[in-house]
């Protein structure tokens, strides 16, 4: 519980043996639900999971691999059927700073409908490996412009809050689930005409391995940012003043 607000934090784990306990530990007290979604891990991350002693865990599991957003997902899901207010995001790889979530929470009980992490915003970033760096930059950049975003933005940061009836809004169906799930949830909150608020996160990185391999992974984000300009208000009227044919009375055919 955060200032009357109740918390969850829904944690995506693919093959995390190494970090989900320590992941989970990052946790801050103040939180009263961890969902944490193993997305067909192979490796023994369930088993890990099970062993934690926290009666705020709820352990969820994917049949096979389904993707990142997939993960997440299945954590809002399970979240909109409790009584929580506010949901919460963390990477299970331990890569996000506990002590940053009240800044985000903060944020969304002040008005923020989905509160994103923001990398750039903070001086680990001096921690980033370059290319990562420039290929973040260049991903934000595309995505600010996409979504025609007024503020900065770390379109690939996954660490976010969203409220309650901000996600109620929004058609999780439609997204994308894999690498690139930042950028739709993004642009759902855009379209959806949710407040999107940014904050200072840490970076962390010890030995993890991300899993994005960049010459598959950048052409999708790529064509995901593209699907997402296409998908903006402006465009979208203007094929849909193109597409409406206007109804016309015609004498019935004899
Ligand atoms: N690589 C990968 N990660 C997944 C998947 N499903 C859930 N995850 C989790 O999603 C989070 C982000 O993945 P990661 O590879 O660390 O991405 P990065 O930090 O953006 O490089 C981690 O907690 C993963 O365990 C999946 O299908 N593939
Ligand atoms: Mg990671």
């Amino acid at each position: 519980m955060f200032q009357d607000h109740r918390i969850a934090v829904v944690m995506p784990m693919h093959n995390e043996e190494a970090h989900a306990v320590g992941a989970v530990a990052r946790v801050p007290a103040w939180v009263d639900l961890i969902v944490v979604v193993d997305d067909g891990s192979s490796d023994s991350t369930w088993e890990r999971v099970a062993g934690i002693n926290d009666a705020r865990l709820v352990r969820l599991r994917h049949d096979g691999n389904k993707g990142v957003g997939a993960a997440i997902r299945t954590g809002y899901r399970f979240c909109m059927r409790t009584a929580v207010d506010l949901i919460a995001v963390m990477d299970g790889d331990g890569q996000m700073d506990g002590a940053d979530l009240e800044r985000l929470v903060r944020t969304a009980i002040n008005g923020g409908d989905f509160v994103k992490g923001n990398r750039f915003l903070d001086r680990s970033i001096e921690a980033m490996p370059c290319l990562r760096y420039l290929g973040n930059v260049v991903l934000s950049r595309l995505t600010v412009w996409a979504a025609d975003h007024p503020s900065s933005l770390d379109a690939q940061c996954g660490y976010t809050v969203i409220g309650r009836a901000a996600l109620e809004r929004l058609d999780l169906d439609r997204l994308y689930n894999r690498y690139g799930f930042p950028n739709e949830m993004f642009f759902a909150a855009r379209r959806a005409g949710l407040r999107v608020e940014s904050v200072p996160v840490r970076t962390i990185y010890a030995d993890e391995v991300s899993g994005i391999n960049p010459f598959t992974t950048v052409p999708v984000i790529l064509w995901l940012i593209l699907r997402g300009a296409i998908r903006r208000g402006p465009l979208r009227s203007r094929r849909n003043s193109i597409l409406t044919v206007p109804a016309v009375d015609r004498e019935p055919a004899n």
